[in-house]
């Protein structure tokens, strides 16, 4: 309505929102409606319980409703709602970037908020410019991302991002980026269990690219440590140790996007943990708040911190941050998540799980259309062969069976992903795996 009155007609109709990565006509037609959330489940709006099975997007990993969480949200909107980001402060802001900082590994001593993913990305690949430049290395612009990474959805992580459609209506997006092979080769590695022994030499992929542009020219390499997104892509032997030498060696960044492996996904803090590497930055959103409120965080090394503290202290350092940068709700959310995980060992649990869910997981080999289980930690992705000249319409199939019988998972492509919260028990992966076994085997 031109006067902005919602009609009559309009008020109950899901037309308006207009969905983020979804098909509003197929969503619209026939819709998924969650009312509530507890614990491992939902509950649908026809008062059926969903068993999670992908801590929502890879993010609730303390299962949903933690009471702490909710009531150090609830006090601190009671308490300070929102005060100015720049130029002010509030005691949980520092107080959490300390508790991070304990928490990170090596010198990742300095955090920066944003409030997605997206943003905590294009924060890392600015700040990764803005630090060769004081350095008086200010040719240093290019981007080196990876086939298959997903790094968000601003235009920075879209370019340094590797999936077509993600690219493909957006032009020529950010001019100076290249891109390391993916890691992932079925003839090479399927059923693997953990991370693949064949493929450690893509990293060298990087002396290629280096050699193509010049090491002089080169900002930074941005890779997630396990590929998420993309149907949980675990990186062969070797891989990241090698990507860690080089980048030293040529003088690049190194930026590690945890959004989906930090907070316990993989059996420690961080997958820089798991696999003992310490990138120069690092990203994290999801379950820093358990998704509670929108918040993401960007680790620095100390000597990046200390590069941009060299000029007059009376100047701002860097023209960058977000209104809801540290918001208070956001930082109460993340230092009583920090306080569930610690107190619940979650931390580590994903460890204690692995073997198990690996060995359910694994179970499902010599389905009908299997062709891939991977698995690390407490991800796994089963791959399925693609219906002829009908790509990913086998796995959505599967995707919307799992549902009808109680099961969120996720698709992406002919990949059925999974990530449950960390609370999940063996009861419950045993659940997850019959339900989607089932799926498989009654899908054409
Ligand atoms: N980096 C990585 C590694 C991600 O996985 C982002 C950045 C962007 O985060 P925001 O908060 O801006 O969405 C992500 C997000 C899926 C799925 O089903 C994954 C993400 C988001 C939505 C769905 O795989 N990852």
């Amino acid at each position: 309505m031109p006067d902005g009155t919602p009609t009559q007609q309009s008020a109950n109709t899901l037309e308006h929102f207009w969905m983020p990565f979804t098909a509003n006509r197929q969503f619209k037609a026939d819709p998924r409606i969650l009312v509530s959330a507890s614990g491992m489940h939902y509950t649908d709006n026809q008062g059926r319980e969903i068993l999670d099975g992908t801590s929502g997007m890879w993010c609730v990993n303390a299962g949903h409703g933690r009471q702490k969480i909710v009531d150090a949200i609830k006090k601190q909107a009671e308490s300070v709602d929102y005060l100015p980001a720049f130029q002010w402060g509030h005691p949980g802001a520092f107080d959490l970037s300390s508790k991070l900082a304990n928490l990170l590994p090596g010198d990742l001593d300095y955090l920066f908020y944003g409030n997605s993913g997206s943003e905590a990305v294009d924060t890392a690949l600015k700040i990764a410019l803005a630090y060769h430049q004081l350095r008086g290395e200010s040719q240093r612009t290019r981007l080196i991302g990876r086939e298959r990474g997903y790094h968000g959805v601003g235009i920075g992580g879209t370019s340094v991002g590797g999936i077509s459609n993600n690219r493909k209506q957006f032009g020529t997006l950010l001019p100076s980026v290249d891109h390391l092979p993916h890691t992932h080769d079925l003839n090479e590695m399927a059923f693997s269990r953990g991370q693949p022994t064949w493929g450690g030499h893509l990293a060298d992929d990087l002396k290629r690219i280096v050699a193509l542009h010049d090491p002089s020219t080169i900002a930074a390499v941005i890779v997630e440590p396990v590929a998420g997104s993309t149907g949980v892509l675990v990186p062969p032997k070797g891989y990241l140790e090698k990507l860690r030498t080089l980048c030293d060696e040529y003088g690049i960044l190194l930026i590690f996007d945890e959004v989906i492996t930090g907070f316990g996904r993989l059996g420690d803090p961080f997958a820089a943990d798991y696999f003992g590497i310490v990138p120069d930055m690092l990203t994290m959103a999801k379950g820093l708040t358990n998704a509670t409120v929108p918040m993401s965080a960007i680790a620095v090394h100390s000597e990046i911190y200390d590069t941009f503290m060299q000029g007059p202290p009376n100047m701002i350092e860097l023209f960058h941050g977000y209104t809801y940068s540290a918001h208070p709700l956001a930082c109460a959310a993340g230092l009583a998540t920090i306080e569930v995980f610690l107190e619940d060992d979650l931390f580590s649990r994903s460890k204690d799980l692995a073997a198990t869910w690996e060995r359910a997981l694994h179970s499902l080999k010599g389905l009908p259309n299997v062709i891939d289980i991977r698995n690390i930690g407490l991800m796994g992705a089963v791959e399925l062969v693609p219906r002829e000249n009908a790509p990913t319409a086998r796995a959505f199939d599967i995707y919307l069976a799992c549902y009808e019988k109680g099961l969120l998972v996720r698709q992406t492509g002919d990949v059925i992903a999974m990530s449950p919260p960390l609370i999940v028990s063996e009861e419950q992966i045993n659940e997850i795996i019959n339900i989607l076994g089932d799926c498989i085997s009654a899908t054409d």
